[in-house]
């Protein structure tokens, strides 16, 4: 049971891992990067997915705790140097991967009750989990190698979930020297704990479990679910043009500056700039694009938009797309109110400097008189209330 288990959590943290890297690394890029622009929802999936992941970590990581609870307080904690390693790898893993989707699942109700970081610190733990499990992983490997090599298991009475894990598995054979010996032996002193629920049960209770709080908050992200997502914390549909709002302009103190008559968009390439009014960048080609919003946070949301292709703008000011932008926001303060963009979202002809949402001038939540709208990027990347673009030198 703390196997298959293990397998199922094992492959949710790997899934995790991947995708957060992924997410890690778009918004925080090394210089030789360059990422996928398509497929445009490419970030709604691997993020949707890392939520997703994350949030069925929860029930199985405790059933997993559940299952070998007896023997995480096993007196005398610690015997052999493999039995420290062993434990150590666990003690770190649990703790870590506790805080770890505590702080994550926090994340996705931008509640932030801690007193450090998020982003930093999610990323942190990260290695510690994906390191601790190697360790751990290969601290059981004899024990793993030893259970594949005694081959199936005759079909016997339906083992009881909590009896000791190893024993059984490795009964009737060898008794092997050095390291792999001393681990099996002391692995195999685990006193066999009574039963406390069928396997059949008790998987179903986990499957429930991981059914239950996967499918009330998915449809955050997995239009299908929308009218299962209970718990998740946005809504698909609700906001502003039918679009959730993240940041609003008040929040943002925008209000003002973004309603001001004389609003420009500023394009500076090299040494010159050019100042685009609202009217002027409507005056330009207008493109049409269903792109996602799709949120670090989870939620994500299909939406139609229409504006001036970024690469033309470029041309129209004279610069190269061969260039990686600096997006600046009418924003003063905040996280988000510069971003860089890859050369790559610039070529892009879904890359819009979008002035309408839905079929009606861009509401000012969600960033007029005008924002940036890439395909296959985090929205955090998707800056509101533009104020000026830079080309960065190569
Ligand atoms: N200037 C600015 N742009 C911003 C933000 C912000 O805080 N400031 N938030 C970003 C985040 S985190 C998301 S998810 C999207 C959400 O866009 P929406 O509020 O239009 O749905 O906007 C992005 N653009
Ligand atoms: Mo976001």
């Amino acid at each position: 049971m703390a196997t298959v288990i293990g397998r199922l959590l094992g492959l949710a943290f790997l899934l995790c891992f991947g995708t957060g890297l992924y997410s890690h690394f778009l918004q925080q890029p090394l210089p030789w990067m360059v990422f996928p622009t398509r497929p445009a929802g490419l970030y709604q999936l691997t993020q949707g997915t890392h939520i997703v992941a994350g949030i069925a970590c929860f029930p199985l990581l405790l059933a997993k705790l559940y299952v070998v609870f007896p023997q995480l307080f096993r007196y005398p904690p610690v015997t052999s140097f493999a039995g420290f390693l062993e434990r150590a790898s666990i003690a770190l893993f649990v703790g870590a991967s506790l805080v770890e989707i505590t702080i994550g699942l926090l994340n996705t109700y931008q509640w932030y009750p801690f007193p450090f970081p998020f982003r930093q610190v999610h990323f942190a733990l990260s290695f510690v989990i994906i390191g601790s499990l190697l360790v751990h992983i290969g601290v059981k490997l004899p024990l793993i190698a030893a259970h594949w090599r005694a081959g199936p298991r005759v079909p016997d009475e339906p083992r009881p979930v909590g009896s000791a894990l190893a024993g059984s598995a490795t009964e009737g054979l060898p008794r092997t020297r050095g390291l792999t010996g001393r681990l099996l032996s002391y692995i195999d002193a685990t006193p066999t704990v009574p039963a406390r629920t069928s396997r059949r049960g008790f998987l179903t209770t986990v499957a429930l479990g991981v059914t239950a709080v996967v499918g009330l908050t998915a449809g955050q992200t997995f239009a299908p679910l929308d009218a299962a997502n209970l718990f998740g914390p946005r809504k698909k549909g609700v906001g502003q043009q039918g679009v959730p709002v993240n940041r609003t302009s008040a929040q943002a103190k925008v209000a003002t500056s973004a309603m001001a008559a004389d609003w420009v968009l500023t394009v500076a390439v090299g040494d010159t700039e050019r100042s685009f009014s609202r009217a002027e960048l409507a005056a330009l080609p207008q493109t049409d694009a269903d792109l996602p919003i799709a949120c670090v946070e989870g939620w994500s949301q299909m939406a139609s938009w229409r504006g001036v292709r970024l690469r033309d703008l470029i041309d129209e000011a004279g610069g190269s797309t061969d260039s990686d932008l600096r997006l600046i926001s009418l924003e003063q303060r905040g996280g988000f109110r510069q971003t860089e963009m890859g050369s790559e979202y610039v070529r892009d002809p879904l890359t819009l400097v979008a002035l309408e949402l839905n079929g009606e001038v861009l509401d000012l939540e969600h960033g007029y008189p005008a924002r940036m709208i890439a395909p296959g990027r985090p929205g955090v990347l998707q800056t509101k209330w533009l104020s000026r673009i830079e080309a960065i030198d190569a």
